[in-house]
């Protein structure tokens, strides 16, 4: 491929390869840098470019060992290894040798050894394993379905269901609501959203949500507002300035996009939120919020841009459905809230853990308690939330861990 022009090589994989495209006849390679030589060697015989990140190739290795043992419900290695992929990500430069991740912190013995496998010898042999293994791949591709948890998938995959047109064809399984609209969406769905899209749904939201109450607050959160590129859904916060009068207001918005006809699917979840519970509260992972999980119809005309719409090639229907999270907390809550959404989990994770372990202190996406002074520490912005923990602010575009 004249893709090849510049690679880095470790060891003594350079001679191998360095001979292995002489040759196949490309003579302008000047360096190598190939650290896992299957997928190097598959993208040649495919026909794809080829273009080395190390970095990224650990990530991912990282990242399928972490969910693979999501689904064998083992939360330690699966926490580590989200970890390391996201220690990984905040190098800021490639790992290409093991000297690199001697000084790393956050590393454990286990994902240390799956690195110095890497960087030996091109591959890990576990990820590899666990790539063919039959009920990792069932359970990968069941749970890319919108509405299918690792429970579900693990279920089918028992019955002996592989593929998803099994599924859809097996007489016996009742898919839910939302499991239906995650078939009929599928292809849309599991496609990146980029971020000319989430701008347009950003108008159509804003625009809707202003029409119901012109004094309301709305911010974009999730990856977006940390600036990706592109994400698996569009994620947003919305409140009113007075206390109680965001009860509601999702109901309202819901209702509204129905009427502008782009609501395709959604999943409504009221608010279980309660304030005289506040100190009996278990330290935990998931809001009380009230939200919502849609799919709407977005065109290809709101969307700005050259390339426009995320879609296959040949696709000429001219919309697309796009994957959106409302929520609406109460205005005392919303800087917890937009903390806690505007993620990344990690990121979350992380701030989570050093205001137990550092500060004696317990975060959610609700509220921040000092369990020395045994109080609520209130906060109308991110900032003061930084400052009650005495910590520096932190952008959102730096909380992608
Ligand atoms: N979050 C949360 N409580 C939930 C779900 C999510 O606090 N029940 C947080 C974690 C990250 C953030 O909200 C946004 O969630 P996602 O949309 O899943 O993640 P993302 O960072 O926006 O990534 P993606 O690009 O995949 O959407
Ligand atoms: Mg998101």
């Amino acid at each position: 491929s004249d893709e090849v022009t510049h690679v880095v090589a470790e060891n003594n994989l350079a001679e191998v390869l360095w001979a292995w495209l002489r040759g196949h006849g490309l003579r302008d390679v000047s360096r190598l840098a190939v650290l896992d030589i299957s997928w190097f060697t598959d993208s040649m015989r495919e026909g794809r470019p080829v273009t080395v990140e190390t970095r990224h190739r650990i990530q991912d290795v990282m990242e399928e060992l972490a969910e693979s043992s999501e689904f064998n419900e083992s939360k330690g290695p699966c926490l580590a290894f989200r970890r390391a992929a996201s220690v990984l990500k905040s190098l800021p430069s490639a790992v290409h040798c093991l000297e690199a991740i001697q000084g790393l912190p956050c590393l454990g013995e286990h994902t240390k050894a799956v690195m110095e496998e890497i960087l030996t010898f091109g591959r890990s042999f576990k990820v590899e394993e666990i790539r063919c293994d039959e009920r990792y791949q069932a359970l990968k591709l069941f749970t890319s379905v919108f509405g299918v948890g690792p429970k579900t998938a693990e279920k089918w995959y028992r019955r002996g269901l592989r593929s998803l047109k099994e599924i859809l064809t097996e007489p016996n399984i009742q898919l839910n609501r939302m499991q239906r609209a995650g078939f009929l969406y599928y292809s849309d769905i599991s496609k990146a959203v980029s971020k000319a899209e989430a701008k347009a749904l950003g108008c159509i939201i804003e625009e809707t949500v202003h029409w119901i109450a012109p004094d309301a607050i709305l911010a974009l959160t999730g990856g977006f507002r940390r600036g990706k590129e592109y994400g698996h859904d569009v994620d947003f916060l919305l409140t009113m300035p007075e206390m109680g009068k965001e009860e509601g207001l999702l109901l309202h918005v819901i209702d509204r996009l129905r009427d502008q006809g782009i609501l395709l699917y959604c999943e409504y979840q009221g608010s279980t939120f309660d304030v005289s519970k506040l100190p009996s509260w278990r330290f935990e992972d998931m809001d009380h919020f009230q939200k919502c999980f849609l799919i709407l119809r977005l065109e290809q005309g709101q969307v700005e841009g050259e390339r426009g719409l995320q879609s296959d090639p040949g696709d000429s229907r001219g919309w697309r459905a796009v994957r959106v999270d409302l929520v609406a907390p109460p205005v005392d809550r919303y800087a917890f809230a937009l903390l806690g959404w505007t993620g990344s989990r990690q990121f979350g994770r992380d701030l989570r853990t050093f205001a137990y372990k550092e500060r004696q202190m317990l975060l959610d996406n609700h509220a921040l308690y000092d369990k020395t002074k045994k109080l609520f520490l209130p906060a109308t912005t991110e900032e003061d939330i930084f400052a009650h923990l005495g910590l520096e602010y932190v952008e959102p575009w730096q909380r992608n861990a």
